[in-house]
C-alpha cells in the first residue's frame, strides 16, 4: 500500500475483510457547507453508509499524509478551520510536501480514493463547464479527472451556476459515461430534470457495478458518472432557486471572482439567498447519493467474487 497513505482503523477493518468501501470528499465539508452543518451532516453522510452496508472513507490531506476515513476529532477540526487549502489534481503534490491541511475536491478525491484501492465515492455535485466559458476558460479539473481515474463518482447531476450543455459535452469528449439513475433526464442538483437528456440510463446498481468492471476489461482508464436525481420531496422548484443563482453569478462577476474562489463563493451566496433552504435539500441529495455508493460498492464486491 502506499506509504503517503494513512487508513482510519474502521477502513482498514474493511479493507482486510475486502467489504465494500465508499470515499467522501472534504471541500463540501470546508467550502461547501457552512459550520456546523457541515461537519453534522458529513457525519449523517457516514451514517448512512454504515447502514446501507458499506464503510465510508472521507478523505483528506493533513500533516503530510493522504488520510482516508477521519476520526471524529479530524472531522471536527476540519470543518472548523479557516485556510483549509482546496485541493484539486495541481495542488495535492504542494498541500503535502508543506505538511499543510488541504480537503479535497472531487478531483482529488478520485486520485486519493484510487490510491486506496476504493472503486466508488458519492458527493453532492461535480465541477463543470462555467457559464461564460468560451471568454472565462474556467472548466473544473473534475472533468478531465473522470475521463483518467478509475473511480465510479455518484453526484446529483451539477448545478445550474453551470452550463449543463457544455458539461456533457466535454464529458463525451474525455470519453466518460454520463449515466442518469432511474430516468432519462441528467438531473440538475436541487431539479431532478436539467432539461436534457443524459447519454445513458441504469436503473439498478448491479448494472452500474458491471459496467465499471466491464471498463476494467477493457483497459480502459478513467470513471463513471452517476447523476442521481434529488428526492422529489427535496426538489427546489426552478423559479425559487434561478434568482440566487443569478444573483450570486452577477456578484462574482462584479467582484471579479476568479479561478478556484469561484465555486465557493457561488455555492456560499446561493446558501445566504435562500436564507438555508438549499443547504437541507443539499443534505438531502448527499444521503441520497451515499445510498446509492453502499450499493453500487456492495455490487462491485459481488461481482468481482
Ligand atoms: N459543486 C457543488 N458542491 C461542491 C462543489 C462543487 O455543488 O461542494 C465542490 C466539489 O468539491 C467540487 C469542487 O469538486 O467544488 C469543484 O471546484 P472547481 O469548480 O473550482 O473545480
Ligand atoms: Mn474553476
Amino acid at each position: 500500500m502506499n506509504d503517503l497513505l494513512t487508513f482510519s482503523p474502521e477502513v482498514t477493518a474493511a479493507h482486510a475483510a475486502g467489504t465494500a468501501i465508499v470515499a467522501l470528499e472534504s471541500t463540501i465539508i470546508t467550502h461547501g457547507m457552512p459550520f456546523p452543518q457541515n461537519v453534522e451532516a458529513a457525519r449523517a453522510v457516514e451514517a448512512e453508509i454504515r447502514a446501507h452496508g458499506a464503510t465510508p472513507a472521507t478523505i483528506a490531506v493533513m500533516g503530510g499524509r493522504i488520510l482516508i476515513g477521519l476520526t471524529d476529532q479530524q472531522l471536527d477540526a476540519l470543518g472548523q478551520t479557516e485556510h483549509v487549502m482546496k485541493l484539486s489534481r495541481a495542488d495535492l503534490a504542494a498541500c503535502l510536501t508543506a505538511g499543510k491541511t488541504g480537503a479535497t475536491t472531487v478531483a482529488a478525491t478520485m486520485i486519493c480514493a484510487h490510491l486506496a484501492g476504493i472503486d466508488v465515492f458519492a458527493t453532492g455535485g461535480i465541477g463543470g463547464v462555467h457559464r461564460g466559458a468560451e471568454t472565462s476558460f474556467d472548466i473544473s479539473a473534475d472533468l478531465p479527472e473522470l475521463g483518467e481515474t478509475a473511480v465510479t463518482v455518484i453526484a446529483a447531476g451539477a448545478k445550474a451556476i453551470l452550463d449543463l450543455p457544455k458539461t456533457l459535452e466535454y464529458l463525451e469528449t474525455k470519453g466518460v459515461p454520463v449515466i442518469a439513475f432511474g430516468q432519462d433526464a441528467f438531473p440538475a442538483f436541487w431539479s431532478r430534470d436539467s432539461g436534457l437528456k443524459a447519454p445513458l440510463r441504469m436503473d439498478t446498481a448491479a448494472e452500474i457495478a458491471a459496467s465499471q468492471l466491464m471498463r476494467t476489461r477493457l483497459g480502459l482508464p478513467g470513471g463513471q458518472l452517476v447523476a442521481n436525481p434529488i428526492p422529489l420531496t427535496d426538489e427546489i422548484a426552478r423559479e425559487d432557486i434561478n434568482p440566487a443563482i443569478e444573483q450570486a453569478l452577477s456578484e462574482a462577476t462584479a467582484q471579479g471572482i476568479a479561478a478556484k474562489e469561484v465555486t465557493p463563493f457561488l455555492l456560499q451566496r446561493i446558501f445566504e439567498l435562500t436564507e438555508g433552504r438549499s443547504l437541507a435539500s443539499n443534505i438531502a441529495l448527499v444521503l441520497n447519493n451515499a445510498r446509492l455508493g453502499a450499493a453500487i460498492a456492495r455490487e462491485i464486491v459481488v461481482q468481482r467474487g
